[in-house]
Parts: C-alpha cells; sequence; structure tokens
C-alpha cells in the first residue's frame, strides 16, 4: 500500500526511549514509508536509541548535542552523504534544571534561563539553518511545544519562556524558509508521560486535571500526536506553515 511518507528522508532529533514524543513521531512515519535518521547525545542514550532505530531500518543513528557546532555540522554532512538531501526535519528537544521548574519563576537565574533558550529554542534556528540547503525540492519542519508557552502553568516557568521563543521562531523561520518551499509548523501537544516529564513536580496532577476537564476527557498519546505530525509533515498540509497545532484534547480551548 502506498504510504504518506514514502521514501521521504526524514531526521528525528530528540529520541531519548521508546516513550518519547519524537519516538511516537517516528514509528508512525516508519508505517507509511519514511527513511528515518536519529541522534542521541552521550553514550547512556546512544544505548536507548540505537535499538529503537534498528527497528524501523534506521539508516542514520549520529551523536549529536545540538549546543555542538561541531556535531551539528558533521551530522548534517552526514545527511548529506548518506542521503544526498532531506526531506523532513523533527526537532523535540528541550531542557531545563530542574530546580528551575519549580518554585519562583523571579528566581531563573541568567545561566538557567539562557541554558533552556539554547537548548529548547535556539536550537531549531540552529538545525533549520543547516538542514534548508539540503531541501533542494522544499521540505518540511516540525517542533514540539505546550501550553505553558501561551499562559501561566504552574511551575512550567522558565520552559513557557523557552516555548514562547520557539513558537515565534517558528513564525519566524515559516516566513524566512517560505520562498524556498520549506513549511515550518509546531504541534503543542498535552501532557505526556515522557523521560523529561517523569522529574517534573507535579506532572502527574496535570494528567488527572486534563482527564477531568479537557473536552475529549482524556489525556493525548504519543500516537496522537504522531498522526498530526503525519499531516503536517505529508502532502496533506501542504498549504500550512507558521502554525501551532494543539494536539491537547482541546484543553486549551476552555475558559474558566
Ligand atoms: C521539558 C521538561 C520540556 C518537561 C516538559 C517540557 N515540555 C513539556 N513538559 C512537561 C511538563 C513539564 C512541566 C509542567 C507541565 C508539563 C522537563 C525538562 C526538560 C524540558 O508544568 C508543571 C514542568
Amino acid at each position: 500500500m502506498a504510504g504518506l511518507m514514502d521514501g521521504k528522508r526524514v531526521m528525528v532529533f530528540g529520541v531519548a526511549n521508546e516513550r518519547s514524543i519524537a519516538w511516537g513521531i517516528s514509528r508512525i512515519f516508519h508505517e507509511q514509508g519514511a527513511r528515518l535518521g536519529f541522534n542521541f547525545v552521550g553514550d547512556a542514550l546512544e544505548k536507548r536509541v540505537r535499538p529503537l532505530a534498528e527497528s524501523v531500518g534506521a539508516e542514520l543513528v549520529l551523536p549529536c548535542d545540538v549546543t555542538d557546532d561541531a556535531q551539528v555540522s558533521e551530522t548534517f554532512g552526514q545527511v548529506r552523504e548518506t542521503w544526498g538531501g532531506l526531506d523532513v526535519l523533527i526537532h523535540s528537544v528541550a531542557f531545563a534544571n530542574k530546580e528551575d521548574l519549580e518554585g519562583r519563576f523571579s528566581g531563573t537565574t541568567r545561566a538557567g534561563f539562557l541554558k533552556a533558550m539554547e537548548i529548547s529554542a535556539y536550537s531549531l534556528i540552529h538545525l533549520a539553518r543547516e538542514a534548508a540547503p539540503l531541501m533542494a525540492e522544499g521540505g518540511t519542519m516540525l517542533t514540539m511545544t505546550y501550553y505553558g508557552a501561551e499562559k501561566v502553568v504552574e511551575n512550567y516557568n522558565v520552559m513557557g519562556v523557552a516555548k514562547a521563543a520557539l513558537e515565534a521562531s517558528v513564525r519566524y523561520l515559516a516566513a524566512d524558509l517560505g520562498p524556498d518551499g520549506i513549511r515550518v509548523n509546531a504541534i503543542s501537544a498535552g501532557p505526556i508521560k515522557t523521560l523529561a516529564a517523569s522529574g517534573v513536580r507535579g506532572f502527574r496532577n496535570i494528567l488527572g486535571v486534563v482527564e477531568e476537564r479537557a473536552p475529549l476527557r482524556r489525556n493525548v498519546t504519543q500516537e496522537d500526536v504522531g498522526r498530526s505530525a503525519l499531516y503536517l509533515c505529508s502532502g496533506l498540509a501542504g498549504g500550512v506553515t507558521g502554525e501551532v497545532v494543539h494536539v491537547d484534547s482541546g484543553y486549551s480551548i476552555l475558559g474558566y
């Protein structure tokens, strides 16, 4: 059967384990015929990522810390050598110090702020700059964001500011790269229990609140996000760019 991603060359940044949102996206893209490549950061994550990558026949598994210019440049050099180009970039990368995801927002340190911004927002701009020249026949880029960018979510703190910068970056990148046939979008996912989320104070409580109040009365799954990612990165969304699509059981439409 024909797949929506047949032969598409997709580089995925941000798989940490089988619960990762990036992994949910990768599985759906694999089912639809995509060719996949992955990054990893450090030996511990390599051990987790390699078996997952092999299970979907990945053609590239590369060390790439997004704060390391040499590794980023090496990664896209490898993409060019192996594939000769790129069709889709998935950015599912974020970081904040644990102490900056609780307590008073006014206590955010300069170092903590800059680190969250660098890894969670600037990295999209950097990856986009490296990926765009490989997208000679056009392409698509997708990043992941969260409601805390738009409204205050207790404890999300510095990540909310970083995600706001990320969402604005999606719009500026979409305007910049649109003339080259490159679309740039974000998915604002409802809370999902990933490795990143598991260390966060009060995270379980958020899952419960969504189940109780969201229009769909359930939490979203990796598959929900993966299928919306498939829409945004395939020809189905050919006219969509600079958009933040909420995949959140409708939670963000609610007022009081
Ligand atoms: C990061 C973490 C980015 C957790 C994230 C995230 N984007 C969404 N989440 C889940 C989440 C986290 C908090 C929250 C609601 C949802 C962990 C560190 C790396 C970056 O507010 C209570 C804090």
